[in-house]
């Protein structure tokens, strides 16, 4: 029985038996109830560890997109959960907190959206993956930062496109393929935070370090980064490289699979400019822990629901994506 308390809440609270191995009781319920657990590179590294499968929206969508279980658990923020949502109508998909939302996806509304494609008549529409269902739906072909430059590319030269919403990453694609996209003006408030002034002076400390960067943030940070590309990417780069130490401006949760990964290597979190903190975390990534992944499962709530029509029209651009990172190899 779901509790009025949890629905205005959006997540379960229920008090958890302090003396329960909370990962084997999730474990045992996700055999129980043949439901999957995915978790993004930005959650907390206790979440990754409980997961079945662990990886940026691209591979997370590949996943959702082939898997045979009845519940799919997403533990990430909501645009996530309702990209599997999308992909898999037929199964149930929770996310343990429906606050967790996405600075990104809520930087473009997708009325006000709507409205300006319909002002530049013949664009094509590209938008990021941090976006609502319903931006999805007025969108030609989603990308995530692990494929948008090869789908760019693949368009001819004189195409003329739309991408949103992160005018980072929009001017980034810019940059290095020559086009001239038209961009909206969002972004995303954690990789909009990181500070130059405090790589530059982590650099002069760690002077062999590589610095790794993710689209999202600022031109100027991107300027100071040896490496830039998606959390896959960077990982990927990480893994391969000779190299033993790293400046990483991207959310820190990806620090969990590269000491995982490369225990052998040091990864410095690139600090953000508001803080002592020398960690730039996503407060809504941060939102799905352990406890509420139990009672997620326990009580199969909360449950992600997309609007048919909605998803209709937004499944159109996530399959493009999918089937032109196949093509590709991606
Ligand atoms: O594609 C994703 O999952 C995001 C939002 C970032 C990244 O590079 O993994």
């Amino acid at each position: 029985m779901i509790e009025k308390d949890w629905i205005d809440k959006g997540y379960i609270d229920a008090p958890v038996d302090k003396n329960i191995d909370l990962k084997s009781e999730i474990r045992k319920l996700c055999k129980e109830k043949n439901a999957v657990i995915m978790a993004h590179y930005y959650t907390e590294g206790v979440i990754q560890d409980v997961a079945d499968f662990v990886g940026d929206s691209l591979a997370l969508a590949q996943k959702a997109a082939t898997t045979e279980a009845d519940i799919i658990v997403m533990c990430g923020v909501h645009f996530m959960g309702e990209t599997n949502k999308i992909l898999c109508p037929n199964k149930k998909v929770l996310v343990p907190d429906l606050n967790a939302t996405c600075s990104l996806a809520e930087s473009c509304p997708a009325d006000k959206f709507e409205k300006f494609v319909k002002e530049h008549p013949g664009y094509t529409v590209i938008s990021y993956v941090n976006t609502t269902a319903a931006t999805k739906a007025v969108t030609d072909v989603v990308v995530t930062s692990s494929n948008a430059r090869q789908i760019v590319e693949s368009l001819p030269k004189d195409e003329k496109i739309i991408f949103g919403p992160d005018q980072n990453l929009g001017n980034y694609i810019n940059s290095i393929t020559g086009r001239n996209m038209l961009l909206w003006n969002g972004a995303c408030h954690i990789h909009e935070k990181f500070s130059v002034e405090k790589i530059i002076e982590l650099k002069k400390l760690h002077p062999e370090a590589k610095v790794l960067a993710h689209p999202e943030c600022k031109g100027a940070v991107l300027k100071l980064a040896d490496v830039v590309g998606s959390t896959a990417a960077l990982l990927k780069y990480a893994v391969n490289s000779e190299e033993k130490e790293f400046i990483v401006a991207t959310e820190s949760g990806i620090l969990h699979e590269m000491k995982k990964s490369c225990p052998n290597k040091n990864f410095i979190p690139a600090p953000p400019n508001d803080s002592t903190c020398a960690c730039n975390e996503c407060n809504y990534m941060r939102m799905i822990t352990l406890e509420k992944l139990y009672n997620t499962l326990k009580y199969e709530w909360p449950e992600i629901i997309v609007d048919e029509e909605v998803a209709i029209k937004a499944v159109k651009p996530i399959h493009k994506m999918l089937e032109i990172s196949e093509k590709l190899g991606l």
